[in-house]
């Protein structure tokens, strides 16, 4: 396949609007530019938004632009498979109404006879031990069905005390968890690539990573917070950019 793929996670768009915000957003835009100019796909790998839960009649009005400019990229012909993270799971059919693909787990793709693995990540590392009895509460359909009775301004405004609170708990990159990352990460994708997956793309982690072992290579998308990366596969080889206003 001649044409291009391109991957990006971790945007943790904001459901509200500020300068930083705009600016991000600016910079998300004049990527889609390059996008639609010609990829086939794209891959969003979880935690596009900073928040979002689906309800039947409204959608969060601060995204509206971001919402357009997704819709623009369908309409110029490239898929958006839109995978939900653990910051924007509830996921209805709005974006399959809007011609995306939806995905509420990881993902097996082969093209070019290359196979795939996609997955947000969250979990996948085993580094917290209550995380797997969370992560099962907040993808628990009767809580999700409480959760959406409450008031949509009430909702988003919990959802972003949860969201701050849980990043200033995240702890400082040190020597140790890099090493502890790595490790886990060297079990992960050796099993990965042991089942015959030639690139296992994460996201999550926020740090921007390409780590090649045992023919097979692991990517982590970094994020769109501070480090503004991007995957994007093209015959064969999978690169990990940083991306760069012309
Ligand atoms: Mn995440």
């Amino acid at each position: 396949m001649d044409k291009e793929i391109y991957f990006i996670s971790d945007n943790h768009f904001m459901p509200f609007l500020n300068e930083e915000e705009r600016g991000r957003r600016q910079l998300f835009f004049e990527l889609l530019k390059q996008i639609k100019n010609g990829a086939d796909r794209l891959y969003i790998v979880g935690d596009f938004f900073d928040f979002w839960f689906e309800y039947k009649y409204v959608i969060p009005r601060h995204y509206f632009d971001i919402l357009c400019e997704l819709k623009a990229v369908v309409k110029s012909g490239c898929q958006v498979h839109f995978m939900g993270g653990n910051h924007d799971y509830w996921l209805y059919d709005f974006f399959t109404e809007n011609g995306m693909e939806v995905y509420y787990d990881d993902v097996n793709m082969e093209i070019d006879d290359k196979k795939f693995f996609i997955t947000h990540g969250d979990g996948k590392l085993n580094l917290d031990p209550f995380y797997p009895a969370f992560r099962k509460v907040i993808r628990n359909p009767l809580i999700i069905k409480l959760f959406r009775l409450l008031h949509p301004d009430l909702a988003y405004r919990i959802a972003r005390l949860v969201s701050r609170t849980s990043r200033n708990k995240s702890p400082d990159s040190s020597d140790t968890l890099e090493n502890l990352y790595m490790r886990k990460i060297e079990d992960f994708s050796h099993k990965k690539f042991q089942q015959g997956y030639n690139f296992v793309v994460t996201g999550h982690y926020h740090f921007p990573m390409k780590y090649e072992k045992e023919g097979g290579i692991f990517i982590n998308l970094g994020d769109w917070l501070e480090h503004f990366t991007f995957g994007r596969y093209h015959k064969g080889q999978f690169y990990l950019e940083k991306f760069q206003q012309d």
